[in-house]
Formats: structure tokens, sequence, C-alpha cells
């Protein structure tokens, strides 16, 4: 931020799913990972312009809304747990940060994440402009927080990746268990309640609504209805991923239904593995998201054309994007305290190189339709995705995710039990 500027980051808004019943809380990202505080209403200052450097607006302790609502970290607490350096009741920060702002340099605001906010601060501001003369005048310029901020959020810490690696391991116990549990004749609703258990087993949650997709179902990307049945025979998708102290991995796996891979299911799973071997072998330091997924396109799309999906030789396929049909999604993005991290991944049209320090997914995949392609009858309706998450060293990247089995035969031996 520099000298001389203040930063603003309130929490995220608590939202209603009917009558007085809400969805569970998350906190606002941002909030999260500047100052740990997880509870709604809150307004978190970080200045460099005064000797109190962060300040945070929260709500009170209040002991007949706690009998609702639950405990509250409160006044002393912002301090005493959060290190700030003053704390004020919430409902009192349109009043006290004027004071705080007048003849501020610059402010940093996420204008845009939370219109409501916005509407306020720009009331205030205005309402500064307007007895300037007397107490100060509104900060010279208004910076997008968004930019410094989540290029901190893209390079984790070692107290990030121990988090990451602790999310990591629960989900790799919720795919293990999924493989044993997996029965012919299951729905997919139960093994959405398999994954969740161990999650919460564990002290996590859900990093977002796990996909559980049988057979076609898997070649709808984010397939949520989850009702089907697990045929035998058939193929399970399983897009699932741990939640620890806000911080999610994010992991596919894709399981034969009876514990065999028939020889077209086979086929196509043998090829997203190589595909994957291919990206994470880019997944090092110089590297850019854009050259892993073209390398990866290229891989599917020889494999695609070995496989009689498409026709003419991979170039051709290539440039007219032919493959896309098949495999429609990137083949990374970060991760972190969002599923789909912040962080600039290029500017201008031009990606920027992959560097120590960041975690992104490696998840090629490949989905066939069931009606309007050619090629043989028994590969349509196939969808195979592997995914694991990367942490990006000084020689190459380390797997976070490395834990979990995805070698063909493994995943059919812990299937078959
Ligand atoms: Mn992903």
């Amino acid at each position: 931020m520099g000298p001389d500027a203040l930063a603003l980051v309130p929490a995220a808004p608590e939202h209603t799913r009917n009558g007085d019943a809400g969805y569970a809380y998350r906190a606002d990202s941002d909030l999260l990972y500047l100052t740990g505080h997880t509870e709604p209403d809150a307004l978190a200052v970080i200045s460099t312009a005064s000797e109190q450097d962060f300040v945070l607006f929260l709500r009170p302790r209040d002991a007949f809304a706690e009998t609702w609502s639950g405990r509250r970290l409160g006044l002393e607490g912002a301090v005493a747990r959060l290190g700030a350096a003053a704390a004020h009741p919430f409902d009192e920060w349109e009043a006290l940060l004027p004071a705080m702002l007048a003849d501020v340099g610059t402010l940093y605001v996420k204008l845009g994440a939370q219109p409501a906010f916005d509407q306020k601060l720009v009331a205030l501001l205005g309402a500064m402009r307007s007895r300037a003369k007397w107490k100060g005048h509104p900060p010279g310029r208004i910076e997008d927080l968004g930019e410094p901020l989540h290029e901190l959020r893209l390079f984790k810490s070692d107290a990030e990746l121990a988090l990451l690696e602790r999310a990591a391991h629960v989900t790799d116990l919720a795919h293990r268990a999924c493989m044993s549990e997996l029965r012919p004749g299951m729905k997919e609703y139960e093994l959405q309640a398999t994954l969740e258990y161990q999650f919460r087993k564990h002290g996590c949650e859900p990093g977002y609504v796990p996909i559980v997709a049988a057979d076609a179902n898997a070649t709808v990307l984010h397939y949520h209805q989850g009702r089907d049945a697990l045929v035998n025979g058939g193929l399970v998708l399983i897009d699932a991923g741990a939640e620890h102290e806000g911080y999610t991995a994010d992991v596919t796996r894709t399981l034969p239904v009876g514990g065999a891979f028939s020889a077209a299911q086979r086929d196509v799973y043998d090829l997203v593995l190589k595909a994957q071997a291919a990206a994470l072998a880019l997944c090092k330091p110089g590297s850019t998201i854009p050259q892993i997924h073209a390398e990866t396109s290229r891989v599917l799309a020889q494999g695609l054309i070995d496989l009689g999906l498409l026709t003419g030789d991979v170039d051709e396929v290539l440039r007219e994007g032919k493959q896309r049909r098949y495999y429609m999604h990137g083949t990374n993005h970060y991760l972190g305290l969002d599923v789909h991290d912040v962080g600039r991944y290029g500017h201008k049209g031009k990606p920027r190189p992959l560097e120590p320090g960041m975690v992104i997914t490696v998840e090629p995949g490949l989905y066939v339709p069931q009606e309007g392609v050619v090629g043989p009858e028994a590969l349509r309706g196939v969808g195979v995705r592997i995914e694991d998450d990367v942490l990006i060293t000084a020689s190459g990247h380390r797997n976070l995710t490395a834990a979990t089995p995805k070698a063909r035969e493994e995943i059919e031996a812990r299937c078959a039990r």
C-alpha cells in the first residue's frame, strides 16, 4: 500500500435461505486473510497513515443477542485475540470513519464487491467533501485493494501451506472412503454423504458443493442434482475438497462402479491420466497456465484422434479447437482461501509465469456427449476428470494431493473390495 494509505475491508453480508433460516455463514476471504475475523457485521481498517495500523469495527458482546445467534468475539476479543490496535462497535463505523480518512493520501477499497457498502462509503466521502475546510479532505486517491491484497494471497506462506496440507489430507480420507464404500445400486447422494461425513468428522467442511456424477452426468461440468443410482460397470466422477480454517483442497477422481473399467472407459481414463502427467511435468517456475493448457490439449487431441472421436491431424484439430467439444474447461486455476482463488493470471493479454509459492490445480478431463458424436458407441456418455493440487517450488512442484490414489490398477483394486 505504501505510506499514508488506508484500506477498508468489510465483512461479507449474511444471506437468508428462507423464513428466519440463514445459510451457514462463511467469512469474506479477504477479511479472513487479513484479520482472522469470522463474524458478519464487521469492517477492518488497515492503515499506514496512523499509529493504529489495524482497527476493527465489529459486533459488541450482547448477552441477549448471543442467546439467539451465538457467542461473539466482542471488542476486547478483537484486541486480545486478533491483535487489533483498537476496536469499535460496528454501528459506529460511519460516524468514526471520516476522522480516520481525513487527509489520508490513498484509500484502498474493492469497489464493486459489495454495492451496499460502496453506497455508504460514497455518501460518506461526499459528506467529508462538504466539510473539508474544517474537518480535513477525503483521500486524494482511491486504489483497488484487490491488486496488492490478491498478490499477497497468491503466494502461500508456510502457515497457509500447513492448512492446505491438512485440507488435502482430510480430502484424501474422504475420497478413499468413497472408494471403499462404492457399490452398484448406491445413489449419488450417498457418496456425497460419505464425503461430507469425512470432512465434518475431521473438523472440516466442504470447500464447495461436492460433485458426485454417475456416468453421463459427469459430462455436465457443474452437476449437483445427485439423485441417480450408480450402475454396475459404470463410472462415477467425484469432485470434492475439504476446507480447513478457510483453505480448501480441490480434488477429482473418477471411479469404476463394481471395480473394473471397461475397455472404452480404460482408454479414456488412461488418456486423461497421460494428459495430467504432461501437465504436471510443466508445473514449474517459468511455465504459464496457457502453455500448460496447450500441452494438455495436445495430448488429449491426439488421444481423441486415436480413439476415433476426432478426425484429421493433431495440429489441424488444435488450430480449429475441435478438442473443445470434449475438453471445454481450463487445466489450472489458483487455489487457496477460495476454490477458484484470487490473483492475476496475466496482464493485458500476456500470461504471467508461475512462481514458487503459488498453488494451482491440475485437472484435465474428457467428456464424451451421449449424442451427436462420431466414434465408438462404448465411449458415449463417458466423463473422466483427474484433478490434483500442486505447490510450485523453486525446483518444480510438490503435489499436495499425491496421497489420493489415481493409478488405474490401484483405483480398481480399491473399488472392487
Ligand atoms: Mn478445480
